[in-house]
């Protein structure tokens, strides 16, 4: 049972060498980077997909605690900073001189992050460089949000390599505790109600709500499923350890 629906992050970086579609995201859309400059992707030093995440500053990257544990193990070791780049101005990861790569410096991992279901999935990135692209503030979750990625676009799909986006319903704190019992109102948020949601791949990436970060994509139990909305790390809970 967990292990289908945690993140696993052993598996996405797996497919991601055999993805060849054009999309990403379950029910969504192309989406061109441009449109949103602050999306990147986390790669390993040769060029996997890990996860995705948000610029929110020029050298400043949110994605999820998952995303900077090997191997989704429980308590698992965090991946150091040589490990890890950040791609961002790219809308097909396979088109290498599109956009930039930048090193990472600095992993912040939340203090508290176990395992995605026990929630605090949250990590921010400090870039060796700044990047040339717009950052974006972070927000409250309180309409329906965007979710991005480059990750799968149905449970069991190779990872879309270029970016998606799909428009995903917000629900009420009681609504996801009577749907997923790891719930944490508060410091969690959950969103979908099937047919649409973030998958595979798209860990660490923004929910974007009127144009603010207001989630992290942190887990789920598969895809788009009908009664398992996707759940997201609230960031509005963690704004005081994140200090921005
Ligand atoms: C994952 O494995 C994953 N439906 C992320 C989000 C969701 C499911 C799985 C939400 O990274």
């Amino acid at each position: 049972m967990r292990g289908k629906r945690i993140a696993v992050l052993a598996a996405a970086i797996a497919l991601v060498s055999g993805g060849s579609t054009a999309d990403a995201i379950v029910g969504g859309t192309p989406a061109q980077v441009a449109d949103t400059p602050w999306v990147v992707a986390i790669t390993t030093a040769d060029g996997q997909l890990i996860c995705g995440g948000a610029l929110v500053a020029p050298d400043k990257v949110v994605t999820a605690a998952h995303c900077v544990t090997n191997k989704g193990v429980i308590g698992g070791d965090q991946r150091l900073p040589q490990q890890l780049r950040v791609v961002a101005g790219r809308t097909d990861l396979r088109v290498k001189n599109e956009g930039l790569d930048a090193p990472v410096a600095g992993v912040w991992r939340h203090p508290d992050y176990r395992e995605v279901t026990r929630g605090d999935d949250v990590a921010v990135l400090t870039l060796a460089s700044t990047l040339p692209y717009r950052s974006i503030p972070l927000g409250e979750a309180d309409d329906d949000g965007v979710v991005l990625g480059y990750g799968r676009t149905a449970e069991n799909s190779a990872p879309s390599m270029t970016l998606r986006k799909v428009t995903v319903p917000v629900l009420s704190d009681r609504e996801c505790a009577r749907k997923e019992p790891d719930y944490r109102p508060g410091a969690m948020l959950c969103a979908g109600r099937g047919g649409r949601d973030a998958c595979t791949g798209d860990s660490g990436g923004p929910l974007v709500v009127r144009g603010r970060l207001a989630g992290v994509v942190s887990f789920g139990r598969g895809c788009a499923r009908a009664d398992e909305p996707g759940v997201y790390t609230r960031l509005a809970h963690y704004r005081p350890v994140l200090g921005f």
